[in-house]
């Protein structure tokens, strides 16, 4: 187990839906520290950049559009195992999968709309929180 920072992002459906106080709410419960943090509107250019891994699908535009549409919150989260440990509060990337009790299993049920991303590796979260909070 290590100390660890992630980069958390709350997607423009959570903004929209005013989702954002109670998922907040559950990542200080939880024990995580958020020690950055900011509202900003993503442009094309920088969803390509976060989701290059995704950019050869088919579901691609429709994912550009939707993480276009309005603003995000982005965090810096930080703890023990913060990394891993958020990806389990986060729950599966297939939402029909995503067990109840995790975020995506109690907020959502639309395979693109689904809430919240978080790192998936200390690799990429470090590349994460540099790209976003520089
Ligand atoms: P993750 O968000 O759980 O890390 P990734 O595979 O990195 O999953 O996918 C990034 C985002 O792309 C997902 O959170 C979701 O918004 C969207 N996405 C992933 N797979 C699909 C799909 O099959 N159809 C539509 N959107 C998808
Ligand atoms: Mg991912």
């Amino acid at each position: 187990m290590s100390y660890e920072k992630t980069y958390i992002m709350l997607k423009p459906d959570a903004i929209k839906r005013r989702l954002m106080g109670e998922i907040i709410s559950r990542i200080e419960k939880k024990g995580y520290h958020i020690t950055q943090a900011k509202i900003m509107t993503l442009d094309e250019t920088i969803i390509a950049e976060h989701y290059s891994h995704l950019l050869d699908h088919p579901f691609f535009p429709k994912l550009s559009a939707f993480m276009t549409s309005g603003p995000v919150f982005a965090m810096v989260v930080e703890g023990e195992n913060a990394i891993n440990g958020m990806r389990q509060m986060i729950g599966a990337t297939n939402v029909f999968e995503a067990a109840p009790g995790t975020i995506r299993g109690d907020y959502t049920n639309n395979v693109t709309e689904n809430v919240i991303h978080g790192s998936d590796s200390p690799e990429n979260a470090a590349i994460e929180i540099a790209r976003f909070f520089g």
